[in-house]
């Protein structure tokens, strides 16, 4: 047995129970044996059992009260998993779905999407299976005050910076950010994501979502082809999938559809944004509503078909797993040619696989979504040098960022003799850095 197979054994035996923790390991892993083949001294060091143990995880309740009196309580986490390179850094997810194991692969992931950025932050993840739909503003205040009553003793601006992610946006992190100030009595860059008026930075609301078109983008530019004129399908409509849309409209694409958990919606004509905007961000309704409103346009129940409709570019941006084996099949038969995961691990193992046999250029998660990250850490410069940056300025390095982490993944699959192959690209590019910080810093 490899050194990578005996690891892989060893993390599934002791972690049971955790099938998304063990897809992402599975998936970063089996790419990084050429690596370790390479430094036989990574295995002397325990390196990878190190790599896939997180330094830290906290676990705690949330009680809080609801606008009837009845008390709630739910299930709060942080795992802080590797600061090798920076301090622990990544977003906090609020979905009834939420547990430790769906915490843990979003962190492992975190680690290898944070070193692609170039910037000096570690890997860390967290949240609850609170569900914020259809809460009262004072409820989600009420629960936001709770976690961070907890959260506060485990975070700091040089230890651990939480962001957003699916369910946390502007409004909670102003209520975390609050309580987080009153409890520290200190106004520092412990979050990111803020807002403008209390040391937020200009792109970081659209950053995820530009940042997955800026890749694509160059993704396209090296085979001589352009956004301008494809048909493109984004699922989801949230924070990365609105502002996804915004810059591919911008450049010529044409959107046609989108969804929520509850259905898609279909628009030959292309989709108006400022509807889906109005409905999602302003409204906090359902997608539903945008066939009411836009002639020419229909909805549909249920996500899955979303991908049966014929596209050049996919751009997951919703969820997990969201594109499996059939979805996937059906991308290639209708002829989908590019796939930039907007989202964290949307596509099974099964899909990429099938994706990467048929020559769609798939672009990962870890690298394609980089973006938001990247301008957090942007954020995190600008509140230490008490500093703010024009939009120009932020959205010009994040380009230049995502460019940078195109033609390194691109080039770390050509040195290891698997061209084209991003998955691999961006995983052992993202290892290699956080590799060489564990080995210098001795066995911790
Ligand atoms: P939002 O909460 O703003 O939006 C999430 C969207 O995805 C909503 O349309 C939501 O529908 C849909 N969705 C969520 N869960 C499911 C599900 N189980 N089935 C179907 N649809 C679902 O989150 P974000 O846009 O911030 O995040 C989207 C993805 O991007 C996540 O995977 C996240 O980890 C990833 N990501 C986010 C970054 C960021 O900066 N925000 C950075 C990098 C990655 P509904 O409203 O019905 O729940
Ligand atoms: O998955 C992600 O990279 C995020 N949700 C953003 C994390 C952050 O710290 O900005």
């Amino acid at each position: 047995m490899t050194y990578v197979e005996r690891v892989l054994k060893d993390l599934k035996k002791r972690n049971p129970g955790e099938p998304e923790f063990h897809q992402a390991a599975t998936e970063i892993l089996t790419t990084l044996a050429p690596v370790v083949e390479k430094h036989p001294e990574y295995e002397k060091a325990g390196l990878l059992e190190r790599f896939v143990e997180p330094e830290r995880v906290v676990m705690f309740r949330v009680p809080w009260v609801d606008d009837k009196g009845k008390v709630h309580v739910n299930k709060g986490y942080r795992v802080q998993f590797n600061s090798a390179i920076g301090p622990y850094k990544g977003g906090l997810r609020f979905h009834p779905s939420v547990n430790l194991s769906i915490i843990k692969f979003l962190g492992l992931e975190q680690i290898l999407k944070n070193s692609l950025t170039g910037l000096p932050i570690g890997g860390g993840k967290g949240g609850s299976d609170f569900d914020p739909k259809g809460k009262s503003d004072r409820e989600i205040m009420a629960f936001c005050q709770s976690f961070m009553t907890e959260l506060y003793r485990h975070i700091g601006a040089d230890t651990d910076v939480p962001a957003g992610d699916i369910g946390v946006g502007g409004r909670e992190i102003g209520f975390l950010f609050g309580q987080y100030k009153k409890i520290r009595n200190e106004h520092v860059g412990v979050l990111t994501g803020r807002g403008l008026s209390y040391g937020g930075s200009l792109v970081r609301t659209e950053a995820t979502g530009y940042g997955l078109i800026y890749i694509t983008e160059e993704a396209l530019k090296v085979r001589g082809e352009s956004f301008e004129g494809k048909t493109v399908v984004i699922s989801g409509s949230g924070n990365v999938a609105i502002y996804a849309c915004q810059k591919a409209q911008s450049l010529g694409a044409k959107v046609v559809a989108m969804y929520d958990s509850n259905g898609y919606i279909y628009d030959p004509n292309g989709i108006n944004l400022d509807v889906v905007k109005d409905i999602k961000e302003v409204k906090r309704g359902r997608i539903k509503e945008y066939a009411e409103r836009v002639p020419g346009s229909t909805y549909t129940e249920g996500c899955k078909g979303i991908w049966t409709i014929p596209c050049d570019i996919a751009l997951p941006c919703a969820t997990q797993n969201e594109i499996d084996a059939q979805a996937a099949q059906t991308l290639v038969d209708n002829g989908c040619k590019y796939v930039g995961e907007g989202a964290n691990m949307p596509s099974t193992l099964e899909a990429i696989d099938i994706f990467q046999k048929n020559g769609v250029v798939f672009l990962p998660a870890k690298a394609a979504n980089a973006g938001g990250v990247a301008t957090s850490a942007l954020e995190m410069a600008q509140s230490s040098g008490r500093m703010f940056w024009s939009f120009e300025e932020v959205d010009a390095q994040l380009k230049n960022i995502m460019v940078n982490i195109y033609h390194n993944i691109d080039e770390a699959a050509r040195e290891y003799g698997y061209e084209g192959n991003y998955v691999m690209g961006a995983n052992i590019a993202g290892f290699k850095k956080v590799a060489d910080a564990m080995m210098a810093q001795g066995i911790v």
